[in-house]
């Protein structure tokens, strides 16, 4: 057989830029060679359409196994008492839980995107956004952090069916405890989507959502550290207010609605390659090591947060408690598009993002969202941190000085040329 040279030239390609450049998009990591591997594996020649014990399709003895592990290492690094570690991501488990437990037309109450929200929790572009009734909530103008009597008051007023809480761009820990009695307050459901900050909740450095929300997403690729992907978990205290629907307080009900939301509902054949690359992180993530990790990329945002407001950036609310930070740009009068385009030519990736009360449109925005789990992953530490800002500003006030930016990108690359792209 002879070798696809065009696909993998650019996969070798696609390492290179990664091995050689600063990776500061909040959402990406590094995996291991254990995780990579498992999701390379022959795991992907097999089908097995429904759960361990119940497939649909003969010679699920192996991936049985498999996907149970999964489901055990989950379940024990969360605190949970039912999972489904089938969806193929984030946004996949989201549209689970919604055909699981919503009838089209229901009210749904979510982080406005432009807060720092997600798509999927009600966007108008977005299916949630389509096929229910979305409501919104945001941060208050002046901290730029969750008001919680204020959420409570928009609950009171829309009477939503399900509240979501969790985010893609916020970089405070949520009081999930004061969502559940929100929700209880008016008889909703309550929905935790931690895609970004799992890996930091998994080693409680941040809120776990599970004794408090009826249901929990997540993505496992982000602060997780696993391959491309998503879960869904619930928690022993479950009590559903719903209703005919799901009977309250009856887990093995609500876990039989979630089980076929996912299958059939929203999915065919799972990804056992994945759901055992999911296996191998979670079991990573299990590990005393993985806190360590955490803790680091804490640190790491913390430190480089306050490099950020020491140059004169602005940081929305002030500062970060995870992984992340959202950085308002407008006072330095450069778009989160110009941002991204100029960093991009210094080997610097970061994402476009709107901040609140954006007044620019979301493809070009006044932000730019950056994170460090991945260049902690790499084994970047906070005086790291520090000089990569330093690197950053350069960029930014000489955008239009084509050597400024040739010597920050030949400074970055040089920092990261000897560094592994997994160090941990
Ligand atoms: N794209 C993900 C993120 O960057 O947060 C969310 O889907």
């Amino acid at each position: 057989m002879t070798t696809d040279n065009t696909i993998f030239d650019l996969i070798e390609k696609e390492r290179n830029r990664q091995l050689h450049g600063l990776e500061l998009i909040a959402s990406e990591n590094f995996v291991s060679s254990q995780v990579m591997a498992a999701a390379g594996s022959v795991l992907t020649n097999k089908y097995a359409e429904g759960l361990p014990g119940k497939r649909y399709y003969g010679g699920c003895e192996v991936v049985d196994q498999i996907e149970q592990t999964t489901i055990d290492r989950v379940k024990e690094l969360f605190g949970a008492a039912w999972a489904n570690v089938q969806p193929h991501s984030g946004a996949q488990a989201n549209a689970a839980v919604m055909l699981g437990v919503l009838n089209p037309g229901d009210t749904i109450l979510g982080f406005d995107l432009s807060h720092g929200g997600h798509l999927t929790h009600g966007s108008s572009v977005n299916y949630s956004g389509k096929l229910y009734r979305p409501t919104f909530y945001g941060v208050e103008r002046e901290t730029g952090q969750i008001n919680y009597d204020h959420i409570q008051i928009i609950a009171q007023k829309e009477k939503p069916k399900l509240i979501i809480c969790g985010a893609s761009a916020y970089s405070r820990d949520i009081d999930f405890a004061r969502f559940r009695q929100i929700a209880d307050s008016v008889n909703a459901l309550l929905m935790a989507d931690i895609s970004h900050p799992s890996g930091l909740i998994a080693k409680e450095l941040l809120n776990n959502p599970i004794p408090h929300c009826h249901i929990v997403t997540s993505t496992t690729h982000k602060t997780l550290r696993g391959p491309r992907g998503g879960i869904i978990l619930m928690g022993k205290d479950f009590e559903n207010p719903m209703g005919q629907k799901t009977p309250k307080g009856d887990l093995k009900m609500m876990s039989a609605v979630l089980d076929g939301a996912v299958f059939p509902g929203t999915q065919g054949g799972p990804l056992e390659h994945i759901i055992a690359a999911k296996g191998v992180a979670f079991g990573e993530a299990l590990s005393n090591n993985f806190k360590t990790y955490g803790m680091q990329v804490i640190k790491n945002a913390s430190a480089m947060a306050n490099a950020f407001m020491n140059y004169g950036y602005h940081i929305v609310s002030g500062g970060t408690s995870n992984h992340c930070m959202l950085i308002d740009l407008r006072s330095k009068g450069i778009s989160g598009k110009e941002a991204e385009n100029i960093l991009v030519k210094a080997d610097i990736t970061v994402n476009k993002n709107m901040v609140p009360f954006d007044d620019k449109s979301p493809f070009t925005t006044s932000g730019i969202r950056v994170g460090t789990a991945a260049l902690t992953t790499r084994g970047l530490k906070e005086k790291d941190m520090e000089h990569i800002v330093s690197l950053i500003n350069e960029v930014l006030i000489n955008r239009t000085q084509e050597s400024a930016i040739i010597s920050v990108k030949k400074q970055v690359n040089s920092m990261m040329e000897e560094l592994p792209l997994f160090t941990w």
